[in-house]
């Protein structure tokens, strides 16, 4: 079967009830798989909160290894609208030119690293890297950090032996805890300097009030989980989508005006977020099927992207399709504030790759499968080898 293939695990279910099942750890879910019904429950913040227990809306929970909370993902209106209004303006930077520069060069020594070798995993050696590199930039620091993130590996929560690795997080926490206690002990410059994210986050207010060192917590860990495993899997995707479909990246050196909505449609085809949960606050129905207060739902993202009411040829990847409503990146207050970055990642990804490289040949691969009760749906690849030709 084709390596870049990702088939819809959700369809007969979709067009049946509507509704699949989990179970997670004794705490099931309902999840939500048409694209019209996950629109409303997303919006719908008050039945269906993310403000619950931390780490209970994440998919494994991940009540048991974490007690943060992560801002603005697990706050609700009016909690939420403060902090996002913050953050806002400085998740838009990747529009900046000098940022896309700085950018640019990232991808470029990437791509020739790559290039140089013999056959390289996409996974470790070439997404991880980008993503941590890339990373650098939207906390505005310095480049040297990237190495104790790559050292991380892919995901800070899960590791080979476990899916939820309390060791690995702590890893994650302590580093958190330290880079806010070394920001704290720097006396201020009477001329402010480039300010990284830690030190925009301890000098700012929200609704009136300073942010606590708990408070910054939850938004850096947000920060470094959430646009983690993501970005690795839609870059790596992306080369195996490119590795059986050399002609598609052919076309983009030949119209690179197409690349935005190419990168739009890979996104909706891969949906690297599976999905994301909801805790009801009150008994409710959805699909016709009761759901009962303090219960989970989720907003099955990469159901919805496959929805053959909304999306002709649903499970095709055409750079062509004019309308794309996809939810890759979320739907409504929570929508995806990495995105500006991972999107600018992957377009001068794209452009790079189809300036630069004439083909590219998988040696071998080991395909990421998430088990999600009756469903398996392949999310991404643990290790994806290729050899790179240069143009
Ligand atoms: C929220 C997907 C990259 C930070 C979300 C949501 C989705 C998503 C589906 C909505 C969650 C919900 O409704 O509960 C993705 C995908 C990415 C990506 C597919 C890569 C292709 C990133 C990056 C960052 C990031 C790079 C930052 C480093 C966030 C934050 C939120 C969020 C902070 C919460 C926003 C809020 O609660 O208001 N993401 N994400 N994401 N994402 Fe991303
Ligand atoms: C959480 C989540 C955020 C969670 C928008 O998604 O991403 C997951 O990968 C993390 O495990 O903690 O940050």
């Amino acid at each position: 079967k084709a390596i870049s293939q990702f088939d819809d695990a959700f369809s007969q279910k979709r067009s049946t009830s509507g509704l699949g099942d989990m179970d997670d750890q004794n705490d099931p879910v309902k999840m939500i798989l048409g694209l019209k019904e996950l629109r409303k429950v997303a919006h719908n913040c008050t039945t269906f909160q993310s403000g619950s227990t931390p780490g209970r809306i994440v998919i494994p929970s991940e009540v048991a290894i974490r007690d943060t909370r992560q801002i603005p993902f697990e706050l609700d209106p009016p909690e939420h609208t403060g902090f996002r209004q913050l953050l806002n303006p400085w998740f838009k930077r990747p529009l900046d030119n000098a940022y896309q520069a700085k950018l640019q060069q990232i991808i470029d020594n990437t791509i020739d690293h790559a290039l140089q070798q013999n056959a390289i995993d996409i996974v470790a050696s070439f997404a991880l890297p980008l993503q941590s590199k890339a990373l650098t930039l939207l906390l505005n620091t310095s480049m040297d950090r990237a190495q104790t993130w790559i050292d991380w590996g892919t995901h800070v929560f899960r590791s080979e032996s476990s899916n939820l690795d309390a060791d690995k997080a702590n890893i994650l926490y302590d580093y958190i805890d330290a880079e806010i206690d070394k920001t704290m002990a720097k006396t201020r410059p009477s001329v402010p300097t480039t300010e990284d994210l830690f030190s925009v986050l301890l000098n700012a207010e929200v609704d009136g009030k300073k942010l606590t060192k708990e408070q910054v917590k939850g938004v850096m860990i947000l920060t470094f989980a959430g646009g983690r495993d993501t970005v690795i899997n839609a870059i790596t995707n992306t080369i195996a989508y490119f590795s059986e479909n050399i002609s598609d990246l052919q076309r983009i050196a030949n119209e690179p005006d197409i690349v935005n909505r190419a990168v739009e449609e890979l996104l909706r085809y891969f949906s690297p977020l599976t999905q994301m949960g909801r805790v009801a606050t009150e008994d409710t129905t959805v699909c016709e099927h009761a759901i009962k207060a303090d219960s989970r739902v989720s907003l099955c993202w990469a159901s919805a992207n496959r929805d053959e009411n909304v999306f002709s040829n649903p499970n095709t990847v055409d750079f062509d399709r004019k309308i794309n409503p996809h939810v890759s990146f979320g739907f409504s207050h929570h929508n995806c504030l990495g995105a500006t970055h991972a999107r600018q990642i992957l377009r001068q990804l794209v452009l790079t790759l189809a300036n630069k490289v004439a083909d590219i040949n998988v040696v071998s691969a080991d395909e990421n499968i998430e088990q999600l009760g009756e469903f398996s749906r392949k999310v991404g690849f643990n290790r994806l080898e290729v050899s790179l030709t240069a143009k």
